[in-house]
């Protein structure tokens, strides 16, 4: 396999300005004619033009009109080369055929459910069509389809329908003009038998577009949220960023059968599960998602696709950045600490993880083997937060201001993050000394912050050391440019006035229009640096990185004492929250030695009375609660650990849960039976806040051995009116083996066996659950009427699942990894992307005892050796073992 390299980039030698393709879909095959409208970028001798296509039958290839003959081009199994191209503009037409029933992979032209659809990026184009599939190239396309009338009632591609009609034979035919330009990645074709949900919206300028969802005619009643979300983004878009949508027809598809959602110009295509719900049959959890994923295809449309990238190195310029503006939708439209609070904990959990393993890549890679391996979490979260940097050093005003030249100057340009960067400086004629490190440099600084009080000259003193450890390919690392949000906070728990920091030298002002201010921004750009406030009357206790302001590790020197009154009155919930976090991983840190020692677990007093207060504050959202009292997840406490011990990490979480329910059982049971729903479901922050808050403390209450309660948890089952209850009951419920268990799970399925999305729920919780052994069930399941290796949510449900329960995954007799290598393997025949995404659970196999690391390499070398392997799995299991 060949590595490509971001400093390899060049320019194309030759431009697409038009793209005609027709489509002739059939059951065993389809014909696909395109015409392209060739402009040379190089005067004089032309170089040969090298087409990408993969899995394509070349029926016949023509220049000026004039068929090439065996000679003019080269044809292997990834291109066709024209070896002497005329100089000068010229029309290239091609003729191939494809198997889109064939086609597991679900990209390019494929089946879904007897439907055709289409996925192109990143490079699926190329198994359409012979293509320079690449995003820089930029054309305008027109698309006919002509198919089967009673098959495929439904014919969409990009842009506005501009002719269609019935033909002989039961046929008819549509015809697309997409007027944009557009990257072959962003096109798509849609031939279906579906029914649409329709609606209208009026952009600000007083267009109306016609906004259309399409289904199968029984799931329609389902895309009311979905539609209720298309609305609001469209809106929320103009109202914060000013853009306005730019066609008079928006359309979203919903297939069962895609990797996710995909941005399509003007033909979103989503995966059923980010489109369909209803209270009956979605959690809270799907509602939200849905909110987020249809805002942020949506706001592609001007991040992504009126501005595109110009190689997929530059992936993170479209998605960090639309994942930042749909994780502001999704805060303004809602609570913007939890979902801060929710963003924050995956960077932590799975992007700092992914940053200190193998894989680690900085948000602009420098190299890839499949540009699909890098659809990563440091790609779109970290990116997320490097553009969230940007606003919380220009402010909201600077930021806009930012990204309106952004669109001023690329509109309609295939750029690169250094053109986003430029736009946000000179808009504000800003100084982001090495800020362009966050783009380069892979790893999570770590960040000590000591303090201190000096009473005689009224001064608080920080000070700042900044390392990032080496990654592959990166040993040695530059400090990187890091804004510490900070606040000082006084004995009474109020924000102390602050106005002015000695820093470097000089005593700098950090009034904001002469006022004092009560969070300042420290710009940390040095390996150690201190930053020295003036006039502070007492000692008081910092509040850093609030908001979570820069996605670093933050290590104080903050005493237990001070991180428990800051757990009660810290003004920023974020660190109000944070608090509790590192009070929680201390306090399990030290019981996993217990654990190892064969010591008894003992649970801290003051820690049980910290979570009894938060419980109690009736002044605090609910969702705040619900999330304040939930333990640090076992892999954050594993990353701590110099040698990961699943076992003892699960132990003392279960334990201490466990200990909690039972010293606050009577303020749990008062917060289920406070909470419980109304009969009507909506979806809306306080009544999500009441359901979360119920069902943590539900969750607790379920992992105490008493009848009392078990029959309260089976009652919550019964009684629910809506998913988000019945299936945290039966998450409730699993939680122990037995009888109960067993039946509660059986109910469940009988009552939801007709919907493929809430099976998808039950497979999830029953592949992710720790009881001891669950592989076993797992592989039982496999087998299961309802499961479908070839469907990505069932494959995500099931398999990715049990990725979730750590102490199965890396069960000690290496029964989990058997069981992940042997699917992984299976699945790479059908679909290498999926397989490649579930081999990074191996990538870490470094940070275990001996007897693991043995059991897991082993299953990444039968990989590498394995005949026929893709190139998907090969770059993730090579790197793991490097
Ligand atoms: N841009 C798509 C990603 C599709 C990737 C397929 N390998 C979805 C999104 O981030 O909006
Ligand atoms: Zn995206």
């Amino acid at each position: 396999p060949k590595e490509i390299f971001l400093k390899d980039y060049k320019l194309p030698d030759y431009y697409f300005d038009t793209v005609d393709l027709s489509f002739s879909l059939g059951e065993e095959k389809t014909t696909v004619y395109a015409k392209i409208g060739v402009v040379s970028r190089v005067d004089g001798a032309a170089s040969p033009l090298v087409l990408d296509g993969v899995d394509l039958k070349l029926i016949s290839v023509k220049i000026n009109g004039n068929e090439l003959k065996e000679g003019d081009f080269n044809l292997d199994s990834r291109h066709l080369i024209l070896t002497s191209p005329p100089s000068g503009n010229f029309i290239l037409e091609n003729v191939v055929e494809i198997l889109p029933h064939k086609n597991t992979s679900l990209e390019g032209l494929y089946k879904s459910s007897g439907n055709f659809c289409t996925q192109c990026e990143a490079e699926g184009f190329r198994k359409i069509t012979f293509y320079q599939d690449r995003p820089d190239v930029m054309a305008k396309y027109t698309c006919r389809i002509e198919a089967d009338k009673s098959l495929y009632p439904v014919l969409l591609s990009n842009g506005n329908l501009i002719e269609q009609g019935d033909l002989e034979g039961g046929k008819h035919f549509a015809v697309w003009e997409d007027p944009f330009k557009k990257p072959c990645y962003l096109f798509a074709l849609v031939a279906a038998q579906l029914e649409s949900r329709n609606d209208t919206f009026t952009t600000c300028s007083g267009r109306k577009v016609s906004l259309k969802i399409w289904t199968p005619s029984q799931d329609l009643p389902k895309t009311e949220h979905a539609m209720y979300c298309l609305k609001a983004a469209m809106k929320w878009d103009e109202d914060v960023f000013g853009r306005e949508y730019d066609l008079d027809i928006y359309n979203i598809v919903s297939v069962p059968d895609n990797i996710g959602a995909m941005e399509n110009k003007s033909l979103n295509i989503f995966n059923s599960e980010l489109v369909l719900a209803s209270p009956e049959t979605a959690t809270d959890a799907g509602y939200a998602a849905i909110l987020g994923v249809i805002g942020h295809e949506y706001f592609h449309n001007w991040t992504g696709n009126r501005v595109t990238c110009r190689d997929w190195f530059q992936l993170s310029l479209k998605e960090g950045l639309t994942v930042f503006r749909d994780h502001e939708f999704s805060s303004d439209l809602g609570s913007r600490t939890a979902k801060r609070i929710s963003d924050a904990s995956r960077i932590r959990i799975s992007q700092f993880s992914q940053d200190a393993g193998p894989m680690a890549h900085p948000v602009r890679p420098h190299s890839y083997i499949k540009i699909d391996n890098f659809y990563t979490v440091t790609v779109y979260a970290k990116g997320a937060e490097v553009v969230r940097m940007y606003k919380t050093l220009l402010g909201s005003q600077g930021f806009r201001k930012g990204m309106d030249l952004y669109f001023q100057r690329h509109d309609g340009q295939a750029v690169t993050c250094e053109d986003f960067f430029a736009a946000m400086r000179d808009a504000n004629d800003a100084d982001f000394a090495n800020f362009l490190l966050w783009y380069s440099q892979a790893g999570t600084p770590v960040v000590k912050v000591t303090s201190s009080y000096n009473a005689e000259a009224r001064t608080f003193s920080l000070k700042f050391s900044q390392t990032v450890a080496p990654t592959p390919g990166q040993p040695v690392k530059e400090p990187m440019f890091i804004p510490v949000a900070t606040g000082l906070v006084d004995s009474s728990g109020k924000d102390m006035p602050l106005s002015s920091v000695y820093h470097d030298g000089k005593l700098e002002s950090v009034t904001c229009g002469g006022q004092p201010v009560y969070t300042t921004f420290l710009r940390v750009t040095k390996g150690e640096e201190e930053f020295v406030f003036s006039d502070v009357p007492q000692k008081p206790i910092p509040s850093l990185l609030r908001g979570y302001s820069a996605p670093i590790r933050l290590q104080s020197d903050l005493t237990d004492n001070d991180l428990f009154f800051l757990l009660a009155h810290d003004s920023d919930e974020f660190n109000r929250w944070e608090a509790g976090q590192i009070l929680a991983r201390k306090l399990m840190y030290s019981q996993v030695f217990n654990f190892q020692k064969t010591n008894a677990l003992v649970l801290d007093p003051q820690f049980v009375h910290g979570i009894k207060c938060i419980l109690l504050d009736s002044s605090l959202d609910k969702e705040f609660i619900a999330k304040a009292i939930t333990l640090p997840g076992e892999g954050e406490l594993m990353d701590m650990l110099e040698v990961a011990d699943p076992d003892a990490v699960h132990a003392v979480r279960k334990f201490i849960k466990k200990q909690l329910a039972s010293e606050l059982k009577q303020e749990f049971l008062n917060l289920v039976k406070e909470n419980r729903s109304s009969e009507k479901y909506v979806f809306d922050h306080t009544n999500m806040a009441r359901r979360a808050l119920k069902n943590t403390a539900l969750g607790y209450l379920a992992s105490l051995e008493d009848e009392e309660i078990t029959e309260l948890v089976l009652h919550e089952y019964k009684s629910a009116t809506n998913m988000t209850d019945q299936f945290s009951a039966l998450a409730a419920i699993a939680q122990k083996p037995g009888k109960a268990r067993d039946d509660a799970l059986a109910d469940f399925y009988n009552q939801w066996q007709h919907d493929d999305l809430v099976v998808n729920k039950w497979f999830a919780l029953q592949s992710s659950s720790d009881i001891p052994g669950n592989v076993k069930n797992i592989y039982k399941l496999l087998s299961h009427q309802a499961f479908d290796l070839k469907n990505p949510n069932k494959v995500y449900s099931l398999i990715g699942g049990f990725r979730g329960s750590l102490v199965n995954f890396h069960a000690k007799d290496g029964s989990g990894y058997k069981f992940l290598g042997e699917i992984a393997l299976q699945l790479d025949k059908l679909n290498p992307q999926m397989a490649s995404g579930l081999v990074s659970a191996f990538s870490r196999w470094k940070r275990f005892d001996e007897t693991r690391q043995n059991l897991a390499k082993a299953q990444l070398e039968m990989m590498v050796s394995t005949n026929g392997l893709s190139e998907n799995v090969y770059e993730i299991a090579s790197k793991s073992l490097a």
